[in-house]
């Protein structure tokens, strides 16, 4: 993962990285590759899978962004499978495609097809979500969030919500996590502690904590049993829009109400979660956005002519609160 501690090695990889995105372009092309300039850009891009509302728009954003940069994708839905991530991209390496790019469904276990690509001198560039590795020089960059600064957002607006809800006493904290040992999931929950440590080590507390992995009938289920172990929770910190909405469905079956009894703050924006709070049963929103299909063929272009590119590429986002969730539901692309 890319974070403050790691990063100043990751910079020091650039130049490998870079190396190995000329290497591509110069020779040695893999046989059905584009270099020579008649032939589209070749992109094999491996998804996560489609466990949110997020992820659909994400995939649209890259589906419709390699078109209109006139690349030929060659596209597969690892269903929130490692395994098949690997199949998928070790297929990619096989084929000689130009560029690789994946979002990784968790950060550990990628070193081995990583160093196949980079053996076939075929750059990899992450997007949405980032890896663990000691080689930095396996992938070319990433384009995507910090999430590790969604989960301090979320904290902060937490205070907003509190203030305004008019809350006395102890928070007592729900927190479903996103897919055990995904970068978002591992970032989110670790920056939101570290605001709830530092400033309210007091009169904040995570009760319970479990993964939805990222998926509606996760955040259900899991939230149902939450309410049955402790009833007395007053706040919801999810890790995405639809495990918050469905523990909606749970906190409701539960003759409780969302948004009031139970206060709730969620990451993503999709269209999905600003409905729910507009409808007053989400408290506050952090904007993690999908929308990064443009970018990253713009990234994959650089990458595929040997020019050199950041190694993080962050995503801009906002937050927003329940009182301006009517007015920005118009507006919200995803
Ligand atoms: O928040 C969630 C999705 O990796 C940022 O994955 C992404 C997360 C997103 O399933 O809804």
């Amino acid at each position: 993962m890319l974070n403050r501690r790691n990063f100043l090695t990751a910079a020091v990889g650039v130049a490998a990285a870079t190396g190995l995105a000329a290497c591509a372009k110069e020779d040695d092309s893999p046989a059905g590759s584009t270099s020579g300039g008649s032939k589209a850009l070749v992109l094999g891009f491996s998804q996560v899978g489609s466990e949110s509302g997020w992820r659909s728009a994400n995939t649209d954003s890259v589906k419709s962004a390699a078109k209109e940069a006139g690349y030929t994708l060659k596209f597969s839905d690892a269903q929130q499978k490692q395994e098949n991530q690997i199949s998928a991209i070790r297929s990619y390496i096989t084929q000689g495609v130009d560029v690789i790019a994946f979002s990784p469904v968790v950060v550990t276990g990628w070193d081995a097809v990583l160093k196949e690509a980079k053996a076939k001198k075929i750059p990899v560039v992450l997007t949405d979500r980032s890896v663990e590795t000691s080689d930095e020089s396996l992938f070319v960059t990433l384009v995507g969030s910090d999430f590790t600064d969604e989960g301090r957002r979320a904290a902060k607006i937490l205070e907003k919500v509190l203030e305004k809800a008019g809350h006395k006493g102890a928070v007592k904290i729900a927190q479903l996590e996103g897919t055990t040992g995904a970068a978002p999931a591992i970032e989110r929950a670790k920056g939101f502690k570290e605001v709830m440590e530092a400033d309210h080590a007091d009169d904040w507390k995570i009760v319970v904590s479990q993964t939805g992995d990222f998926t509606r009938a996760g955040g259900k289920q899991v939230m149902a049993a939450f309410l049955q172990s402790n009833p007395d929770i007053n706040v919801l910190f999810a890790h995405n829009d639809d495990m918050g909405i469905g523990a909606i469905q749970a906190i409701e079956a539960a003759g409780k109400k969302p948004g009031k009894d139970i206060l709730i703050v969620t990451i993503d924006g999709v269209k999905d979660g600003f409905v729910a709070m507009s409808e007053g049963k989400i408290n506050a929103i952090v904007e993690c956005n999908p929308l990064l299909g443009p970018q990253l063929m713009e990234v994959v272009q650089k990458v595929k002519d040997g020019e050199t590119v950041e190694r993080w590429i962050k995503t801009k986002e906002g937050d927003f609160m329940q009182d301006q969730a009517k007015a920005a539901l118009p507006t919200r692309k995803y």
